[in-house]
């Protein structure tokens, strides 16, 4: 376990959890969905336990909730599009320039690899180039960084559509369904390879830090 909260050093303990749904003002904890009772149940120090109950939801106490536009002055975008709005979907694509699409599954019966895979989903890293995901089935978490370095969670669900720009800190993880099924875009020949962090020097994140400080 030393090792796990080792490969780990960068400020855990601070979580902001996105919701983009409405959030629901409930009277009386009978009232509470699971999940509800799950945020409740959590304190600060829940995050030690990262890396053993990764799906959790660990959530700031108070609670602190995000908007679109919060996501956007990090670069990172959000649409939602109905799954049967195929059309829709083909629009941006093209708009966009992906000229390559696949379908990804994860889930034990279908990702080869799947522990593996999971791990290096979840371990901190960026990407050179744009990562768009479209949800069309399950459910997961997208960790990303903000500008003073705490983790921001998006929860995703199908109709979700999300770019990550290249150069942002993130991770991955699936929730308790264990299950989610996305449509991948990328322009030109899709490069998957995580640049696990640290990787400050890296073109793609000095560029995005440029651009951060640009915008804000
Ligand atoms: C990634 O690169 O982290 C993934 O593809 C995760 C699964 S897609 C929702």
């Amino acid at each position: 376990k030393t090792e796990d909260l080792a490969s780990f050093p960068y400020n855990a303990s601070l979580w902001v959890y996105l919701r983009h749904y409405p959030i629901e003002i409930l009277d009386t904890p009978s009232e509470m969905t699971k999940s509800q009772k799950i945020f409740h149940q959590l304190d600060r120090n829940a995050d030690i336990h990262i890396d053993l109950d990764k799906q959790l939801i660990y959530e700031r106490v108070p609670p602190q909730y995000l908007t679109l536009d919060d996501l956007k002055s990090l670069g990172v975008l959000y649409w939602k599009i109905p799954v049967q709005n195929v059309d829709e979907i083909d629009k941006f694509r093209k708009e966009r320039g992906y000229s390559y699409e696949d379908l990804i599954e994860c889930s034990r019966e279908k990702l080869p690899n799947y522990d593996e895979k999971l791990k290096d989903f979840f371990r901190e890293h960026l990407h050179s180039d744009e990562e768009i995901r479209y949800i069309v089935d399950g459910s997961g978490y997208f960790d990303v960084r903000n500008k003073k370095d705490e983790w921001i969670r998006i929860s995703l669900a199908p109709a979700d559509l999300l770019i990550l720009p290249a150069g942002i800190y993130h991770r991955f993880t699936l929730d308790q369904n264990n299950y989610i099924k996305a449509r991948r875009f990328f322009v030109g020949e899709p490069v998957w390879t995580p640049i696990n962090r640290p990787a400050d020097e890296h073109p793609a994140r000095k560029e995005y830090m440029t651009a951060l400080t640009v915008e804000s």
